[in-house]
């Protein structure tokens, strides 16, 4: 048998793997999309690799790394083409993604992203940048002028490197070149991801020019999507599996579950790619799904990430595992979901089932310290939007109260024995400072209350909400996480 090449055509996958049913050299590119990390590739374009197979199109994506360049020098000698394995208990499936046309290492080839971005071929440009990247500030809808980001680009008009000002020069420049604007598809998970885009960057545009911020409130279309899709980290046996199902080295794989969701506000003016090929569904009004994606899903996953990682816990899985805590997950879920608008299309206690049965997923490792990143990004939307619905609508805040403490918890920095660990999120600093030498439970809840810009002033001024998170956050200081978690279950 001869030895592996690296993949890099579609003719020399000889394994199990499916490959495109279209010829990708065929197809030009319509879309440019922004962090081109893993869930990227394991969602969105997987679904643009089923609707150019099933319409057809120049829909490619020129997909950029706004920071790191590995990926682009691993993808672009490949033609774009990579493995995508998707794993449950019984099998391991794999199939060749032929719709990424190739890769820009921005911080590299600043033009070059500006070129694309700019080219009238391009109609959408999707971004998954995660939460942190946008420096719009949540409370105001305005942009963040403390965001290093921001604040660079404002210093720097025509050399932007944020998102925010990568786009709006690059709809400056269109609107000078009469070319069209494209359509702004944030994929991050954030409740009213395209409206909260959308303001943020009228905001940042009209601070450099009010007419070109007038121009794209009236010309641009950014739809709200909420996306959906577990993706773990890929490690070496992914590599392994790829080679043995394509018989070909692929030095970019990616692993995901069998499970995809996209649900999408149609509101495309230059036209988009049948992603429903894909399964995506569009509707009217994305709202009511990205809150319950967002509160049950992501609240919950926020919950057992501080709490499993505290706890020793190192994967999803092990939370859900018989020794783990399943009982407080099932609650986070009954308590997220009864603050939710009810849709006629969704059973909620069947959607529930489901995500836990995705979460106990053997196959996949995804670590509770990959989830407890960023924290004061996700809380507000995850668990804060539900504790204030919860206690709008007279519900018990417990469920929302202890997964804050698990947060809180995790917030000193050391394991239960002591150990060190780095918070990695991006207000750690301040954290650390307003943290230092405390030790008792309430001065803890105290400060991080006073955290600015973080808590809702209804909850923060709450003693119900305070006295139930304080007490969640003793026994987890005085007894321990383990302990914590299973005095909770006994409640
Ligand atoms: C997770 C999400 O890392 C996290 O914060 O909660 O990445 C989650 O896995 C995805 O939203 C699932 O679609």
């Amino acid at each position: 048998m001869n030895a592996p090449k690296r993949l890099s055509s579609l003719a020399d996958v000889t394994g199990a793997a499916r490959r495109p049913a279209y010829d990708p050299a065929r197809h030009g590119h319509g879309i440019v999309h922004l962090g081109i990390g893993a869930f990227h590739r394991a969602h969105q374009a997987a679904y643009t690799d089923a609707a150019l197979a099933a319409g057809g199109g120049d829909w490619r994506i020129v997909g950029a790394s706004l920071r790191s360049v590995e990926l682009a020098d691993a993808l672009n000698p490949q033609n774009g083409l990579y493995t995508l394995i998707e794993r449950c208990a019984s099998k391991v499936h794999a199939r060749v993604i032929g719709s990424i046309a190739h890769l820009i290492a921005a911080s590299r080839a600043p033009a070059d992203l500006m070129t694309s971005l700019v080219d009238r071929r391009t109609r959408i440009v999707t971004m998954t940048v995660t939460e942190k990247a946008y420096g719009v500030d949540r409370a105001t809808m305005t942009v963040d002028l403390s965001h290093p980001a921001v604040a660079a680009d404002l210093r720097s008009l025509n050399n932007p490197s944020g998102v925010l000002g990568l786009l709006t020069e690059a709809l400056r420049r269109r609107r000078i070149e009469h070319v069209d604007p494209f359509t702004v598809l944030c994929c991050d998970n954030l409740p009213d991801n395209g409206g909260f885009v959308r303001c943020g960057m009228i905001d940042f545009a009209r601070r450099r020019d009010a007419a070109l911020g007038d121009w794209i409130a009236e010309k641009v279309s950014f739809p709200s999507c909420m996306v959906d899709r577990i993706t773990p980290a890929s490690t070496e046996q992914t590599r392994e599996d790829a080679l043995r199902l394509t018989n070909c080295i692929d030095q970019a794989p990616v692993e995901t579950e069998p499970f995809t969701q996209w649900v999408i506000d149609d509101r495309f003016p230059s036209g988009r790619p049948a992603w429903e090929a894909g399964g995506a569904l569009f509707v009217d009004n994305v709202e009511p799904y990205e809150a319950m994606k967002l509160r049950m899903l992501n609240g919950a996953h926020s919950m057992l990430a501080y709490a499993g990682f505290l706890s020793g816990r190192r994967y999803v899985r092990d939370t859900v595992a018989p020794e783990g805590f399943r009982p407080l997950i099932e609650r986070h879920f009954a308590a997220a979901a009864s603050t939710l608008q009810r849709l006629p299309a969704i059973d909620l206690n069947a959607y529930a089932r489901q995500l836990l049965s995705r979460f106990a997923n053997p196959a996949i490792a995804h670590e509770t310290y990959q989830i407890a990143m960023d924290g004061t990004e996700k809380l507000p939307q995850r668990i804060l939007a539900s504790a204030l619905e919860a206690r709008a609508k007279g519900l018990d805040v417990r469920p929302f109260a202890f997964a804050v403490a698990a947060w809180m918890r995790y917030c000193l920095g050391r394991l239960d024995d002591g150990t060190r660990y780095v918070l990695r999120d991006p207000r750690e600093d301040e954290i650390g400072r307003l943290l230092s030498d405390l030790v008792a439970p309430s001065d803890v809840v105290d400060a991080l209350h006073a955290l600015p810009h973080f808590f809702p002033d209804r909850l923060r001024t709450d003693p119900v909400w305070r006295d139930a998170v304080n007490s969640c956050l003793r026994t987890m200081m005085r007894e321990g996480m383990q302990a914590a978690l299973a005095a909770e279950m006994r409640t």
